[in-house]
């Protein structure tokens, strides 16, 4: 006897699977009732299920850095196998806390990390769907999902319609270069011979797929327990008459909706910065305000590993290709931090959406975040957010609330109105550049940047004014301090870089103590 035969029919003798008459949530009568959530009273049974589960996971020579358990059956099954298994586990929850740090996701990741869901049943498809939407908002990559039994009942097609899932076939929303601009389509992999015609960059942006298997059918399930005459032909017809005529159908999103399931990302980020600076112990940003851009490469690998965030101005660059920024970006990558240009848009909504998306360095690309001054009203917000919405990346900005320059104008009148845009804005705007704890109306833990750092200086020529890292951490409220010049004119970057993260995360710790 198959091991998959032996467990259907210990479900049904601890009753997981009934037969009957019964009456579900919907009001619908049913003559089957499935409740795997009994197991855990059964640890032998859950071992079982977990086992298969595992099984099928390396039979498909699934890679994964970690697994995740869709709450609450498969939390036990994820669990179990992580133990036996060796293998991390990520928990999302199903609301986020409403204190601390507000963190969806529970467990050690970094962004690219490969995540498979666990779900015990599928029925809809919402649950993996949602599980799956979730992880990759906070950067992870979740092309895989087993599940312990389908139902059959329009799981796996509801799960397609959503443009996510696919069994056995890869879909692909491509961004290509046409003479004149970008365009985008959906491909599969029969018709790889576009890909080639596609930068590499733009397909790992985009990739969106979800391969779903199921280590037990419905029809199995019945025809175990028939041969073993748990149950009789009679009843196995019955049930199948019933899956049949109960296909349930979730709302098939346009392909408008489709995008946006793919590109509802924003709010994350904040949470990504929050990782990272745990994670790296670091809440250093470089404000890397060096002309060339090679020399930005060289220098990101050496201080990667200590910074959150990279700052450059890419107008000041001489030598800036997008071939080198991807490059950049790559490193990004590898070292966990996030790019940020500090690009200050102060134009209408239109001209700032053109100078975001268009001309030689085509910010949104690859900028993760950029900096935006709320002076002409926030239309210029409405339009950044819009062009955002055209890459398949999580995008975000800071705004300008308060300069570290003498006599900026950015009085107390114009800062509150600049948090009240953030608020409109909250999913794009994910926090301030400023030189004070800004309070706002909502409970959003909106991250707050501070330029204008050094130890050895307190202002240069121009009326740059300078505090510490503990200073503006402590005393300011900063959550990210910005270096520059403190760093690039030392006597050794990567010794005074490191010097930086630790005074700026001591204080950091401290404050949220
Ligand atoms: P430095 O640490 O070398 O003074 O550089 C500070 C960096 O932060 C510069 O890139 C500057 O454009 C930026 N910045 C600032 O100094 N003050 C502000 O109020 C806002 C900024 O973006």
């Amino acid at each position: 006897m198959s091991d998959a035969e032996q467990l259907s029919l210990q479900l049904f003798d601890i009753e997981a699977v009934k037969f009957g008459n019964f009456t579900l949530k919907s009001g619908i009568q049913s003559p089957i009732y499935i409740d795997l959530r009994v197991i855990i009273s059964y640890p032998a049974v859950l071992r079982s299920v977990s086992q298969l589960v595992n099984d099928l996971l390396e039979k498909s020579n699934i890679e994964c850095d970690s697994i995740c358990g869709v709450p609450y059956t498969a939390l036990p099954v994820a669990s179990v196998i992580s133990v036996e298994y060796n293998r991390p586990m990520l928990i999302r929850r199903k609301e986020a806390k409403s204190y601390g740090t507000k963190k969806m996701i529970e467990g050690i990741y970094k962004n690219n990390d490969q995540c498979l869901i666990i779900e015990d049943i599928v029925t809809t498809g919402s649950s993996v769907i949602e599980t799956a939407q979730s992880l990759r908002e906070h950067g992870l990559r979740v092309n895989n999902a087993i599940v312990f039994l389908d139902r059959e009942q329009n799981g796996k097609n509801n799960l397609e319609a959503n443009g996510i899932t696919l069994h056995g076939r890869v879909v692909l929303k491509v961004k290509y270069r046409t003479d004149q601009d970008w365009d985008e389509m959906w491909v599969d992999n029969n018709e790889t011979s576009l890909v080639r015609h596609v930068s590499y960059h733009s397909i790992c942006a985009n990739k969106q797929f979800l391969d779903v298997s199921s280590v037990l059918t419905l029809t199995e399930l019945l025809q175990h327990l028939l041969r073993h005459k748990r149950i009789t032909l009679d009843c196995v017809n019955q049930v199948q008459t019933f899956i049949k005529s109960n296909q349930v159908q979730l709302n098939q999103p346009n392909v408008d909706e489709k995008r946006t399931v793919v590109k509802s990302n924003y709010l994350p980020i904040r949470e990504h910065i929050r990782t990272i600076i745990e994670e790296k112990k670091s809440n250093l940003c470089l404000s890397a305000d060096l002309t060339n851009l090679d020399e930005i490469i060289e220098l990101s690998k050496q201080v990667g590993d200590y910074i959150c965030l990279l700052k450059i101005h890419c107008d000041i660059l001489n030598d800036f290709t997008m071939e080198k920024i991807r490059q950049l970006k790559t490193i990004s990558k590898e070292k966990n931090f996030l790019l940020f240009e500090d690009r200050k848009f102060a134009d209408i909504g239109n001209t700032v959406s053109l100078q975001y998306t268009k001309g030689l360095s085509q910010i949104c690309e690859w900028a993760d975040l950029v900096t935006v001054h709320a002076l002409p009203g926030d239309g210029i917000l409405k339009a950044l957010e819009e062009s955002s919405k055209e890459v398949g990346e999580p995008r975000g900005c800071f705004l300008l609330a308060q300069m570290s320059s003498k006599g900026a104008l950015t009085d107390e009148k114009y800062v509150k109105a600049t948090v009240q845009y953030a608020e409109k804005y909250q999913n794009f705007v994910i926090g301030f550049i400023a030189q004070s704890r800004l309070s706002t109306s909502s409970n959003i833990d909106y991250i707050h940047c501070t330029p204008g750092v050094h130890i050895n200086s307190s202002e240069d020529k121009f009326g740059q004014q300078y505090i510490s890292p503990a200073e503006a951490v402590l005393q300011r409220g900063a959550d990210v301090i910005i270096c520059g010049r403190a760093i690039l004119e030392s006597n050794d970057r990567v010794q005074t870089a490191k010097l930086y993260q630790t005074e700026g995360y001591k204080a950091y710790q401290q404050k949220r103590q």
